[in-house]
């Protein structure tokens, strides 16, 4: 497979793991259109390469992503901005099939915010910082931030944060549950690929069925989305995967799964 070599982000494999580095040092990671369009060039080629199981988005010790890129955005209209239509590529992230891990340090401040919020699992180090700061610009947040946040941390401490401003710390996001852990920043890349490698070891089909069984929450009414979860359970019983998983427990060895 062909490896892209990108401007604003870099890529590298390591065993079942494709992993995203957010790279504009010089803006801490400010998430311009270009940097968008690449990263989600490089989930697509994770999301089509059969070796990945999972991708980590990471970014760099002192920033994650500072949010969008307020230079890129300050000349805008409602009509240009509405034209452009940024938020497809936006979308795009979250249309990504295998599982992301966000592992954050640092800013992850609006739009960076956002994005580890498209992510399935966030595990922060220590000097995280996590926040919508848009009012401060005479914004609100764009891109699944009023949402995401509140269905994340419930209503009163989503107001807190995105009418204050304020960023809260990982330890604040951790007891507010929107992080799954935290890790000291010397471990943080360690400790987001145990866990890749733990969901690496699974069946890929019943992942990628349990991750768009969860996303369903959010779109749908409860029972919609019973039936929803039982449709995707009764299809992983023509998996191979099922049988292998359930024989290898019975004949009690671990199972090698396949994908298929
Ligand atoms: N955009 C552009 N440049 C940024 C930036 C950003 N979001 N954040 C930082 N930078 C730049 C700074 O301008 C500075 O550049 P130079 O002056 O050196 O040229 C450099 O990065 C270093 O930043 P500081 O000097 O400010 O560093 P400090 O350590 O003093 O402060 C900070 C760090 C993170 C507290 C501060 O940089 C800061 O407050 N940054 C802005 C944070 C913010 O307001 N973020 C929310 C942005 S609004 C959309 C999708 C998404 C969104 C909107 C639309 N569509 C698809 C249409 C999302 C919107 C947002 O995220």
């Amino acid at each position: 497979m062909m490896t892209m070599t990108y401007k604003n982000i870099q890529t590298e494999k390591e065993e079942q793991i494709g992993i995203v580095r957010l790279h504009r040092p010089t803006v801490l990671n400010a998430l311009s259109h270009e940097l968008m369009e690449e990263l989600v060039a490089a989930l697509q080629e994770f999301d089509n390469d059969d070796k990945i199981r999972v991708i980590i988005l990471t970014g760099s010790d002192k920033a994650f992503a500072a949010g969008a890129d307020i230079k890129e955005m300050s000349d805008e209209t409602t009509v240009s901005i509405m034209l452009k239509d940024r938020f497809a590529t936006w979308d795009k992230v979250r249309k990504t099939k295998k599982p992301i891990i966000a592992a954050v340090s640092g800013y992850a401040l609006g739009g960076g915010c956002e994005l580890a919020m498209t992510c399935d699992i966030i595990i922060a180090s220590e000097t995280a910082k996590f926040g919508q700061p848009e009012i401060n610009i005479g914004v609100i947040p764009g891109a699944g931030g009023t949402q995401r946040l509140t269905r994340a941390i419930g209503k009163y401490k989503a107001m807190e944060i995105i009418l204050t401003g304020r960023p809260i710390t990982a330890s604040e996001a951790l007891a507010a549950g929107l992080v799954n852990k935290v890790v000291p920043a010397e471990l943080l890349l360690d400790e987001a690929k145990v866990m890749a490698k733990e969901i690496a070891k699974k069946s890929p089909v019943a992942v990628k069925l349990a991750k768009e069984a969860i996303l369903k929450v959010f779109d749908t009414s409860i029972s919609e989305g019973l039936e929803f979860e039982r449709k995707n359970f009764y299809m992983l019983f023509s998996s191979e995967d099922q049988k292998e998983g359930m024989r290898a427990f019975l004949e009690k060895r671990p199972a090698n799964f396949t994908g298929k």
